[in-house]
């Protein structure tokens, strides 16, 4: 007997967003990039005016994402800080606007006064690429809230992150420090399922550490939260293709394929349509495989 379409892979837990559960541990689901902002390192301007990221957000929900991800600070390498009032200008009527879409919207903040704004606006979900340490306030919020956690590795801040970083054991260090962040979260009284962690691909590592994690996606996944990552149309894609940021769909499917493969449980991506089809492509082959190792899988 063949195994469900619907039958879980990897074994993870539901994330409740404000009533919407994202069953991370049933299957990966596609995380669609709103990015409102004029500097975005792949569509940065494209969605800046607030009708025009809502119909972005929206045709991606058509296309099949589980959750969008609205930000309106760009962290790409060399990126320049903005401040409050200008992110919450840019977010918080995109995520009004993103209500109806059907699908729960995350806010990728690092300020808590944004978070709450957004939160307030009807986001179910907050991302913080600094995993809670540029502004301590904003774990209060979220536990406050109730909602789930994205908690990610960088090293260093956007501005500076590529200038030389250096590890001794990059995955040791990630996995340490994404760790210690879940505790500080679970210490702010954020449930433990709530949490989700990232290693952050291009945010302080050279093209060895981005390699590196993705080889240990799996092991990422021992820490008992799901594991998201964003790979999509980044830098060290191009490096290998030689291909500029508007050429990097294929390289990005590969790369989706390999974390899926290894575990991860959400992916952030721009290109949701064919992303989506590689996802669960991936998925009916790791289903297969385990099948003809093991026998069907029973529910
Ligand atoms: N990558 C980017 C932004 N936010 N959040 C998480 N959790 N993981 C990521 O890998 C991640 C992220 C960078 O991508 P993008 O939003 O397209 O670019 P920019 O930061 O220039 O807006």
């Amino acid at each position: 007997m063949p195994a469900r379409a619907d039958e879980p892979v990897v074994k993870g837990h539901d994330l409740d967003a404000r009533g919407t559960v994202l069953e991370t541990g049933t299957r990966c689901l596609v995380m669609g990039v709103v990015n409102v902002t004029p500097d975005s390192f792949s569509d940065g301007g494209l969605h800046l005016d607030r009708d025009a990221a809502v119909r972005h957000g929206l045709a991606l929900a058509a296309e099949g994402a589980d959750l969008l991800d609205v930000g309106g600070e760009s962290t790409r390498p060399g990126a320049t800080y903005v401040d409050a009032a200008t992110e919450l200008a840019r977010v918080v009527p995109v995520i009004e606007g993103l209500r109806g879409a059907g699908v729960p919207v995350s806010v990728d903040t690092r300020k808590a006064e944004v978070a709450r704004a957004a939160l307030a606006a009807g986001a179910a979900i907050v991302n913080d690429v600094s995993a809670g340490r540029d502004d301590p306030a904003l774990m209060e919020v979220v536990a406050e809230a109730g909602v789930p956690l994205v908690l990610m590795h960088m090293r260093g801040v956007p501005a500076t992150m590529q200038d030389d970083p250096r590890y001794g054991d990059v995955v040791a260090e990630v996995e340490a420090f994404l760790a210690a962040r879940c505790a500080a979260a679970e210490a702010a009284g954020i449930a433990h399922d709530q949490l989700v962690v990232d290693p952050g691909i291009g945010f302080g590592k050279r093209d060895e550490h981005n390699y590196a994690l993705l080889a240990n996606v799996a092991r990422l996944t021992r820490l008992g939260h799901p594991v998201l990552v964003g790979v999509s149309r980044k830098g060290f894609i191009g490096r290998a293709l030689g291909l500029d940021v508007d050429q990097r769909l294929e390289g990005t499917e590969a790369a989706v394929t390999w974390v899926v493969e290894r575990g991860a449980r959400i992916v952030r991506v721009h290109d949701v349509a064919p992303i989506r089809r590689i996802v669960r492509m991936t998925e009916a082959l790791m289903r297969g495989a385990q099948a003809a190792e093991h026998g069907p899988v029973r529910g």
